[in-house]
Formats: structure tokens, C-alpha cells, sequence
């Protein structure tokens, strides 16, 4: 019979798949990376490269392949339509900035939306040889071992993942930061905020706060910290940006008052 889930567990291991052949292109690129000319986006921090540009048209060729009535949603390209209700929600490299100078903490992250529904998530950080995998209802799996997220800890229990760009107000950090550590928090902070969902749905973060995601930086981790059994608010949707907050129940609650968004 037909539950909903065949579509869905189709999609999830061709993205599985996917994540991988971009994360070898993409691994490629990394250790050539002195020969890539980066460009400025938007602030000083905020490049691209050919490596970006080209990993996302190879992953929108292979989606529309495999699923040619499927929407795509992607940072480096326009959003296109779909029919079958799916919508594909990718970020070629997630970390550019940690993956143009070097750093190792970098993801492949590909989202799956039913509707607007994040129904499934492959997060794949080649250098660090994990492939994180989720999919609504059947659980969220690093490397094939199951997660699940502790629901004992606070915000003092281990580190806290917080995401602030040159786009985030300087007051509104410095008093998140003031008031975690007021809280026995500490901060972690690495440039990709998919491999930070993914750290949370680990256990090796108590939490994690952005101010300013896009869609395809926190689609696939929503569903891994979801299935792990944490909470994961966002504010943004397929057209905007916004604030997301991660954690177990007690670790989201407190996040949110710390933000001052609430
Ligand atoms: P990106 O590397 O795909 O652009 C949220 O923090 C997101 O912002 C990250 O997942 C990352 O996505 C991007 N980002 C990280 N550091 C950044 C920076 N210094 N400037 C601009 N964008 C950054
Ligand atoms: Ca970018
Ligand atoms: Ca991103
Ligand atoms: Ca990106």
C-alpha cells in the first residue's frame, strides 16, 4: 500500500547518491581550490565560486533526471516549479567561506519539501567523511547509526551553535552572547549552518541559534534535528530568510528568550 512513504523513501536515497557525487566534485574543487577565482556577493565574507555555481547545476540537472515533476529551490540559481507536490531544497556548498580558506567543515545539503513540509534531509561533509540522513518519520541516521538527541540537556550542558553573519545587528549579538553566558553557555560557531543542525542532531551541540538562515541552509537539517527529537522553529520559507532556533524542548525555549525575538 501506498502511505506516502514510497515517494518519499525514492527521493531520500536518490539524494543520498546525489550528495555524494556532489561532495566528490565538490572535494575536487576544495583541493584545487587556489586555482578558483572567488567573487564578493554581498559583503566581505560572502563569496562564490565556480565551484558553487557549477555543483548546483549538476545537482539540478540530476534532480530533474531522476524527477523531472519536481520543484528545486538552490542558493546560486532561480527557483523552479514543480507538479508532484515535491520541492527539492539545496545548497551546493554550505561553508563556502570555510571551504575557500581551507577549513574542513563544509557540507553538501540537500532538503526535500512536500508542499512546504521538510520531509527529508541528506547533509554529506565529504572531508569529514559523514553522511547524515533524515527522513520525516523513519528516523535520522549518521552514517547509518541512529541519533537521538538528549532531552536532559540545558544550555550550559555542551556548546552552543550560533550562526551571525556581517548581516546580523551588532547589539542584537552581543546581547545574545551577554545572556547565553549568563546562562553557563558557550559559543561554537563554524560556516556551515547545516553541519551545525547536523552537530546538534549528533549530541555534540546543546543548541543552535541563527538570526538570518536561508532555506537551503537549514531544510535538511530541520528534518536530521527533528527526527533526532529536538525542536527547530524558522521563520524564514522558500522566498525569505529568517531567525531559526534549535534544540532539545528546554535548550529551543531558552534560545528563543535569549534572542529577543520573542
Ligand atoms: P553559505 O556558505 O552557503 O553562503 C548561515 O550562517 C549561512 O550563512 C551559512 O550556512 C553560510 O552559507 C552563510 N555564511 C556563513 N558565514 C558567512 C559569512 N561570513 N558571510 C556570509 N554568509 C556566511
Ligand atoms: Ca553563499
Ligand atoms: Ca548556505
Ligand atoms: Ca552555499
Amino acid at each position: 500500500h501506498d502511505d506516502g512513504m514510497e515517494p518519499l523513501r525514492a527521493r531520500q536515497a536518490v539524494a543520498e547518491t546525489l550528495a555524494r557525487g556532489a561532495g566528490a566534485r565538490a572535494r575536487r574543487f576544495f583541493l584545487q581550490r587556489d586555482t578558483l577565482r572567488p567573487e564578493l556577493k554581498s559583503d566581505s565574507q560572502d563569496l562564490v565560486s565556480e565551484a558553487d555555481r557549477s555543483i548546483e547545476a549538476w545537482l539540478r540537472r540530476a534532480i530533474r533526471r531522476h524527477f523531472p515533476g519536481d520543484g528545486i529551490v538552490g542558493e546560486e540559481e532561480a527557483a523552479t516549479e514543480g507538479t508532484s507536490g515535491f520541492v527539492w531544497v539545496i545548497d551546493p556548498i554550505d561553508g563556502t567561506m570555510p571551504f575557500l580558506v581551507g577549513q574542513p567543515n563544509w557540507t553538501v545539503s540537500i532538503g526535500l519539501a512536500r508542499g512546504t513540509e521538510p520531509v527529508a534531509g541528506v547533509i554529506y561533509a565529504p572531508m569529514l567523511r559523514e553522511l547524515y540522513s533524515a527522513v520525516a518519520g523513519g528516523g535520522a541516521r549518521l552514517n547509518g547509526q541512529t541519533l537521538a538527541m538528549n532531552p536532559d540537556w540545558t544550555v550550559a550542558s555542551t556548546t552552543i551553535g550560533f550562526g551571525a553573519t556581517q548581516k546580523a545587528s551588532p547589539a542584537e549579538v552581543g546581547a545574545f552572547v551577554e545572556g547565553l553566558y549568563r546562562e553557563g553557555g558557550v559559543l561554537f560557531r563554524v560556516g556551515s549552518g547545516a553541519l551545525m543542525l547536523a552537530y546538534l542532531a549528533a549530541n555534540r551541540l546543546a543548541g543552535y541559534y541563527d538570526p538570518t538562515l536561508h532555506c537551503w541552509d537549514c531544510w535538511a537539517g530541520m528534518v536530521l534535528v527533528r527526527e533526532a527529537g529536538g525542536l527547530v522553529s524558522f521563520e524564514g520559507d522558500f522566498t525569505r530568510p529568517g531567525a531559526m532556533w534549535a534544540g532539545n524542548a528546554t535548550v529551543h525555549a531558552v534560545l528563543r528568550r535569549l534572542s529577543g525575538r520573542d
